[in-house]
């Protein structure tokens, strides 16, 4: 995938972007598709959404892509997806090799001795909402859940061992210390293999090593005194590159450590406060398609707000949004895939085990990711109810073993009857005065009564943020009477709410508005008749980034906001 650095100087890789053959096939089951008789009508962007192209738009049911490449040699080769949504089936060669459930994330499959020869890789794409085959995207979510090959899809070429990933952690950020996994397949087990790790181009490590038929871990520890820390302020990135045998796999990180500490959220050992927004992967003329020029925009957008802080609503975001965010200082808070569940859904193994995988999936892309600074689990769910309970105890508990170096959390709507913030590392609330409740005079009043619910009920001990607050405004509508769907609203709203919470009240440790886009909503008739023109309209900016006036009257309080941070 085209990140912001190369990823391999050795190992070869086919980018598979561009035209590929398509047909909807519509209300098909996938069991009832014979491959070969396919009749591939149509042509598609990949990356990109069917049902986001005029054409297709709004059709739900199957699909089917397919492209070709030719291999001038036989060998093992490993195909990589970034994210399809939300149900496919991979074939082959005219042979079904994997399924995967769940846009938003990278999945690969393996392909051992592959003749040379024409490679014809289908994929059968289904976007229809179906909890059985897919119970990570469900109707009633507030976003329209685009259908397609949406991010990239590479071809790799291994040999008889190949490196799966290169994990990096910061040890000790204050004698730069790291902590590196190497994780490796091998055909066979092999004695005097050369692993050679190089820090910002000069070596660091160099041995030989044994490794195992099959695959395993090289784990070290490493050193490097006098490198740039990483911050919002000074984003320094260093790159890592690890060759073992004859693959290779560079990754670029920064060094630092984000923890809590009581009340406070600390970076490199300071005291930082979130200002951001919340964004999702969308726009109206592609959906979940982001094209770089696309990405980084909506970069521009958050930098120029004057944020340090945006959350990945609601599903792990783009690999490449996650380069830009670790260059340009942004603190990420990434999330599993999740809107508003029940103890129905948290009870279910089948949706327990999407979430579990999801979650791995997650971290896997995230975790050198210097601006990842938290993970979250199931937006807005019932975490008031004791039925849910054990649900979130396994996820977060399973997220703290795979990277116990990230602070957890997740968004609560009941904060008085919140009966799991024990479980997390900073308590985050939603709420929205002014807008479904109260009125804008109410919001500091509304926003003390929730830090003094939480403090009350024990949680006094830990960060507490607004992680969601925010009002719908039609891009345009400006109104005498100000009121609901109209800009000034949206700014009476925003302003009560920015200079209370960062600017007049310490105990707040950050805030994400909702939201940066307005962002299609879902067909469902619950969602449709509370959303304007189909969309959730809390944008600061709208579907195609125009700004509406709160977008301003935010970016001058977030760099007052600042300015009070640096001079205290
Ligand atoms: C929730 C939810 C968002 C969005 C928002 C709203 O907080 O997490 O996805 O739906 O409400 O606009 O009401």
């Amino acid at each position: 995938m085209l990140r912001r650095f190369r990823e391999h100087d050795s190992r070869s890789v086919v980018d598979l972007r561009g035209f590929w053959d398509f047909v909807f096939l519509g209300d098909v089951e996938p069991d009832q598709v014979d491959i070969r008789k396919v009749a591939f009508d149509d042509v598609m962007a990949v990356p990109g959404c069917f049902d986001a192209s005029p054409r297709y738009a709004g059709r739900r049911g199957l699909a089917a892509y397919r492209t070709c490449l030719p291999l001038l040699e036989a060998g093992r080769l490993r195909l990589v997806f970034d994210a399809v949504h939300h149900w496919c089936r991979i074939f082959i060669n005219g042979k079904a090799v994997r399924d995967h459930i769940g846009g938003f994330t990278r999945f690969a499959v393996d392909l051992e001795d592959v003749p040379a020869g024409d490679l014809e890789i289908i994929v059968l794409v289904d976007n229809r909402l179906d909890y059985a085959r897919c119970p990570l995207h469900l109707d009633y979510f507030d976003w329209y859940h685009y259908g397609g090959i949406s991010r990239g899809v590479e071809v790799h070429r291994l040999g008889k061992v190949w490196i799966d990933a290169l994990e990096v952690a910061t040890e000790d950020y204050q004698s730069r210390r790291l902590a590196l996994t190497v994780r490796y397949g091998a055909s066979t087990a092999s004695k005097g293999q050369p692993l050679v790790v190089r820090f910002d181009g000069d070596v660091a490590l160099e041995k030989s090593v044994d490794l195992e038929a099959g695959g395993g871990t090289l784990e070290t520890s490493l050193e490097f005194p006098g490198a740039a820390l990483w911050s919002p302020e000074e984003p320094e990135l260093h790159y890592l590159h690890v060759q073992l045998g004859e693959d290779d796999l560079r990754e670029r990180i920064g060094i630092r450590e984000f923890r809590t500490q009581g009340q406070q959220l600390l970076l490199n050992g300071e005291p930082v406060q979130l200002a951001g927004v919340n964004r999702h992967e969308s726009h109206a003329q592609i959906g979940h398609g982001q094209p770089d020029a696309l990405l980084l925009a909506d970069a521009q957008l958050v930098r120029d707000l004057g944020c340090n802080f945006v959350r990945g609503s609601h599903y792990p975001q783009d690999v490449r949004w996650l380069d830009l965010c670790d260059e340009m200082g942004f603190l990420v808070w990434s999330e599993v895939l999740g809107w508003q569940h029940t103890a129905e859904h948290l009870n279910d193994e089948h949706f327990m085990q999407a979430q579990l995988t999801n979650l791995e999936e997650m971290v896997a892309s995230a975790r050198n990711h210097a601006s990842v600074v938290m993970y979250g689990i199931l937006n807005e769910s019932r975490s008031d109810d004791p039925e849910c309970r054990a649900g979130y105890a396994t996820l977060l508990g399973r997220l703290r073993e795979l990277d116990p170096t990230r602070p957890v959390t997740y968004t609560s709507t009941r904060p008085a009857k919140d009966l799991c913030f024990d479980l997390v590392d900073i308590v985050a609330v939603d709420v929205y005065p002014g807008w479904y409740h109260n009125t804008p005079a109410d919001i500091p009043k509304v926003l003390d009564e929730v830090a003094e619910t939480v403090d009350s009920r024990g949680f006094s001990d830990k960060p507490l943020m607004i992680a969601e607050l925010g009002a719908g405004a039609i891009w345009g509508w400006r109104d005498w009477h100000a009121r609901h769907w109209s800009e000034q609203y949206q700014v009476e709203i925003l302003e009560t709410a920015v200079k209370h919470l960062l600017l007049d009240r310490p105990r707040w440790c950050g805030l994400g508005i909702w939201q940066l886009c307005d962002i299609r909503s879902s067909e469902a008739l619950v969602m449709a008749l509370r959303r304007p023109r189909s969309y959730n309209n809390k944008g600061l900016v709208d579907e195609y980034r125009r700004p509406k006036m709160a977008y301003d009257v935010v970016k001058k309080l977030y760099r007052q906001a600042r300015e009070k941070r640096q001079t205290k």
